[in-house]
C-alpha cells in the first residue's frame, strides 16, 4: 500500500518537475509518531531527487490535538532519528493541525516557504536537478558494488577504534546476541580478531571484531599485522567498516586513532567507512542529541562532515531488544552500496522489530 502510494507521489513529481519549477517539497510527518516509513520516505526522495533536494524541502508535523504541539521541543531533544531528519532539511519545519484548516498556521508556513525561497537565493528545483541526480542514481545501481552485493548477498562489519570504545559491545549488537567478550577494564579486553556470522533482519552478515588501538599488551606494529590480515581476507566481499567512537569525549587520543585508522583503510574504503558512536543511552540521559555531541566539537564536526554525514549510533545496553542493526544495515545498503529498497528492505517494514528505545 506504502509502496503504491509512493510510486503514484514519484510518477506526479516527476511531471511537476518536467514540467515547472519546485519552490518546496512539503514533507508530512505525523508529531509524534515518526515511523520507519517516515525515515525512509525522506532517504527514497533524497534518492530520487538528489542530495539537493534537501535545500529544498520543509518538514510539516501533523497534530490532532494544540497540546501535542506543546511537546514537540520535548520529543525534538528525546529522539534522535526525528534530530536527524530535522536535521538533514536545516532544522525547517512547521506545525500543522490535520485538518490544514487553521489560517495563521498556514501563513506561517506560505512566510517560511518565503523565507526558505529567499535562502536558496530565488533557486527552485529544477528538472535540471532532477535529471542529473537520475543519471548518479543509475549509475550507482549499476555500480560494481551493486553487482558485487547481488552476488555475495552479505556483508562484512569490521569493527576498529581504541580499546574500550565498545567494539565488542557492538559486534554483540549488530548479531542481536552476546558472541564477543564485552567488559569493563583499565585493561584491553580484546587480544585477537574473533569473528562471528549471524543475520540481521534476515539478510547475512559476518562480524569482525579486533583488538584496539592504544592496546594495553599488543604493540602498534602487532595490532597494524592483525587489522591488515583482516583487511586482506575480507577484500574480496563487500564491506563495511566502522571505527567505533565513545559519544562520550572526543580528545586527541580519538583524533590520533582515528588518523591511524584512515592510514590502514586508506582512500578507496572512505565510501565504505561509517562512524558508528557507541553509549547513546548515556547522551539520552543527559537529554543530549548525538547532532549536539557531534557539533560540540570542531574537530569531530569535521570528522562527521569528511564522512559526509555517514554515522550511526548505538545503545549497546539493549542488546536483542532494538533495531538499531537494521537500521544501519538499510543505511550501509542504500548509502554504501545503492541497494534498491526492494533489495535491501523489503523485509523491513517495521512490523517485525522490537523497539529501539
Ligand atoms: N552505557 C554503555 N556502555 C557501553 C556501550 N557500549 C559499550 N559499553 C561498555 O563499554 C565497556 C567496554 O566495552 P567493550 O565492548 O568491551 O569495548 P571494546 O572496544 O571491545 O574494548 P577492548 O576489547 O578492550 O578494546 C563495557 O563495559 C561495555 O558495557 C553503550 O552503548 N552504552
Ligand atoms: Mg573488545
Amino acid at each position: 500500500m506504502r509502496r503504491n502510494f509512493t510510486w503514484t507521489v514519484w510518477i506526479i513529481s516527476l511531471e511537476l518537475v518536467n514540467e515547472n519549477e519546485i519552490n518546496v517539497f512539503i514533507f508530512a510527518v505525523r508529531l509524534g509518531q515518526l515511523t520507519n516509513d517516515d525515515k525512509m520516505s525522506l532517504e527514497w526522495l533524497q534518492r530520487v531527487f538528489g542530495d539537493k533536494v534537501l535545500k529544498f524541502v520543509m518538514i510539516l508535523f501533523t497534530y490532532e490535538r494544540e497540546d501535542e504541539c506543546n511537546t514537540l521541543k520535548y520529543n525534538l531533544k528525546k529522539n534522535p532519528d526525528l534530530q536527524q531528519l530535522l536535521e538533514k532539511c536545516g532544522g525547517r519545519y512547521q506545525t500543522c493541525n490535520k485538518m490544514m484548516n487553521n489560517r495563521s498556521e498556514m501563513r506561517d508556513l506560505m512566510k517560511k516557504i518565503e523565507h526558505l525561497f529567499n535562502e536558496n537565493q530565488q533557486q527552485c528545483y529544477t528538472g535540471e536537478m532532477f535529471n542529473t541526480a537520475s543519471i548518479r542514481r543509475k549509475e550507482l545501481e549499476s555500480s560494481e558494488h551493486h553487482c558485487e552485493m547481488e552476488s555475495n548477498a552479505q556483508l562484512n562489519f569490521i569493527l576498529l577504534g581504541k580499546k574500550q570504545s565498545g567494539k565488542s559491545a557492538s559486534g554483540n549488537t549488530i548479531l542481536g546476541r552476546k558472541v564477543f567478550l564485552s567488559k569493563k577494564s583499565s585493561k584491553s579486553v580484546t587480544w585477537d580478531v574473533d569473528v562471528k556470522s549471524g543475520t540481521v533482519d534476515g539478510f547475512p552478515v559476518t562480524v569482525y571484531d579486533t583488538p584496539g588501538f592504544c592496546h594495553s599488551e599488543l604493540t602498534e606494529e602487532e595490532i597494524q599485522q592483525k587489522l591488515k590480515k583482516v583487511l586482506q581476507k575480507c577484500d574480496s566481499g563487500p564491506c563495511a567498516f566502522l571505527p567505533v567512537i565513545k559519544a562520550d569525549s572526543f580528545t586527541e587520543e580519538e583524533i590520533r586513532t582515528m588518523e591511524k585508522t584512515e592510514k590502514l583503510l586508506g582512500e578507496k574504503h572512505l565510501e565504505k567507512t561509517w562512524i558508528l558512536f557507541t553509549r547513546g543511552d548515556e547522551l539520552q540521559d543527559e537529554n543530549m542529541t548525538i547532532n549536539e555531541f557531534i557539533n560540540e566539537t570542531k574537530a569531530l564536526k569535521k570528522l562527521v562532515q569528511k564522512y559526509d554525514q555517514r554515522y550511526h549510533v548505538f545503545n549497546n545496553k539493549t542488546l536483542g531488544h532494538s533495531d538499531q542493526a537494521r537500521l544501519l544495515l538499510v543505511k550501509i545498503l542504500r548509502r554504501s552500496f545503492g541497494i534498491k529498497e526492494d533489495r535491501s528492505s523489503a523485509e523491513t517494514d517495521g512490523s517485525n522489530s522490537k523497539s529501539t528505545k
